[in-house]
């Protein structure tokens, strides 16, 4: 017989004798007092066959602390005081109290005097009276029978004194149900072969299917909320007729990364502070073919072919050379449009959704990496217009609407513009995203014709997920401390719902 069964018959037999249970904690089981759980496991099948009906009483008990029931034993640290200065005739000096009661003496001096039980005399603490009622262990031993008492305030003086703690008690009531009995019939769950060979299921006693049973939850494994928010982008993209650009590549040179996006050499951005560089290998010996980069080189140097005057710098090709962890994915961006104007231009649509690193320092809203959402579009005489309009029609997608758009600056486009939205949630502007128009810079030693214009824009992946999963701090999303059954219990999300 199971540990289940025999308390169930435990119980039943209790029911038999006494009709009813009224406090299940208070049963002994296996030599202690009745767990919760046991009970709770026990009673919910016997009711479940309507053996009994049963209540669930939740309750706060008061229990006694160990200093609570030394207390109880041997008196109040006040009487003990008490008694010691009683026992000494002439009075006792603090001094002399705590040598023969050690901390007991202060804690019990101050309470004996509030009580009036000892005053001063001279340095001496004397009886202030004959005898006392040390009210204390009373107290106790009344909380102690009955888990509380009526008097809160000593309730919640005794609790102050850390004598007695309050917990919360969860017990069970029973009385017997429509179907009780002394013996439990083990009903049978399933209808097997024999039963129905045997006509067996025809007197056989089953247990009722239980349809509001939950299933045990399929472990499996769930997507990343922030995997999720990329399939919703993905989405917006493949309906706008956007090509998905390859970014399987973390490691990138210089040279896509920042040259080929007409980055100055000694932009702040190059350096350590913001760019993670790898030390082995610290270059790449891959870069493309070299009179592309000779006009880079140009470019940079004094405009090249173009109509700029580039960055009067030396361009130094160790620096291009170098291999970093890509700051963003517009150097993939650089490249797909390189291979553009190899191949033969024509009008396109790229976007690309993946990590990017950044030497930053981490806070509740920045980590060294997040994914950027990126999406560059190209054709003939393409104009700042066309890129404000599309992105009404691309942040739309995203319920995302009246778009207020600000001057702003990128090494690798002019005239640049980042693209606030008013988001009633928050109740704040809130900076939604950053655009631009390519600059022939970076365009023309690509070898597109010189009427092409590319017009790019970027955010992240982590600022919508935050905002749609409600989380504070991006450190929640990604990193050590990502709690994964939020994860787990992320729901799936709606970009284009309101939140
Ligand atoms: O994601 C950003 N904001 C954002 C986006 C969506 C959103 O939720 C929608 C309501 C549902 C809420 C907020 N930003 C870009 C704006 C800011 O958060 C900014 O402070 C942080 N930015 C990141 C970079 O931080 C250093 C976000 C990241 C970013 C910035 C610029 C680009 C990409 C990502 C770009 C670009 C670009 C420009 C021109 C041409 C090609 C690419």
């Amino acid at each position: 017989m199971s540990k289940v069964e025999a308390l169930q018959v435990l119980l039943l037999k209790k029911l038999d004798e006494q009709n009813e249970i009224a406090n299940t904690s208070h049963i002994e089981f296996e030599g202690k007092k009745l767990t919760v759980q046991d009970a709770q496991s026990a009673i919910l099948s016997l009711a479940a066959r309507s053996m009994v009906e049963f209540e669930r009483h939740d309750i706060e008990v008061y229990t006694l602390t160990a200093e609570g029931e030394e207390i109880l034993k041997n008196g109040s640290h006040e009487a003990k005081v008490f008694n010691e200065i009683c026992a000494s005739m002439s009075g006792l000096s603090i001094g002399e109290l705590k040598d023969k009661l050690g901390n007991t003496a202060g804690l019990g001096q101050g309470r004996a005097f509030k009580l009036g039980w000892i005053r001063k005399d001279g340095d001496k603490l004397i009886k202030n009276t004959e005898s006392i009622e040390d009210g204390t262990p009373k107290l106790l031993a009344e909380i102690k029978e009955h888990g509380t008492h009526k008097d809160t305030k000593a309730l919640n003086d005794l609790k102050k004194r850390k004598l007695v703690e309050r917990n919360k008690l969860m017990y069970f009531s029973l009385k017997k149900g429509p179907h009780f009995s002394l013996t439990i019939e083990k009903l049978n769950t399933d209808l097997t072969a024999d039963m129905i060979t045997s006509r067996s299921w025809e007197n056989a006693k089953f247990k009722d299917y239980n349809f509001a049973a939950e299933g045990i939850p399929p472990a499996g494994g769930c997507l990343h909320p922030l995997m999720k928010v990329r399939e919703e982008f993905r989405k917006f993209f493949f309906e706008l007729g956007f090509e998905e650009m390859p970014t399987n590549n973390y490691v990138d040179s210089g040279f896509w990364n920042f040259d080929a996006l007409f980055v100055p050499q000694q932009h702040s951005a190059r350096d350590v502070q913001d760019t993670f560089f790898l030390k082995k290998p610290a270059f790449t010996d891959k870069l493309p073919d070299l009179d592309y980069v000779a006009r880079v080189k140009g470019t940079h140097e004094n405009g090249g072919e173009t109509r700029g005057i580039g960055y009067r710098a030396p361009w130094s090709e160790e620096e291009t050379r170098k291999l970093i962890l890509r700051t963003h994915t517009t150097a993939v961006s650089g490249n797909m449009l390189y291979k553009l104007a190899k191949n033969g231009f024509h009008p396109a649509k790229y976007f690309s959704i993946d990590r990017v690193f950044r030497n930053e320092t981490v806070d509740a809203t920045h980590l060294a990496e997040f994914h950027q959402v990126e999406g560059v579009i190209c054709d003939r005489n393409l104009t700042l217009g066309d890129l404000i309009g599309f992105m009404e029609v691309f942040f739309a997608k995203m319920n995302v609407r009246n778009l207020r758009f600000k001057p702003a600056y990128n090494p690798y486009t002019e005239p640049s513009l980042e693209i606030f939205s008013y988001h009633e949630k928050l109740g704040k502007w809130v900076e939604v995203g950053n655009s631009g128009m390519f600059r022939p810079e970076m365009l023309e030693p690509m070898g597109l014709p010189k009427d092409v214009r590319c017009l790019g824009f970027g955010l992240s992946l982590e600022r919508p997920t935050m905002i749609k999963y409600g989380i504070s701090d991006i450190r929640q999303l990604m990193g050590p401390k990502v709690n994964l059954d939020l994860i787990q219990a992320g729901s799936a999300v709606r970009l284009d719902r309101e939140d």
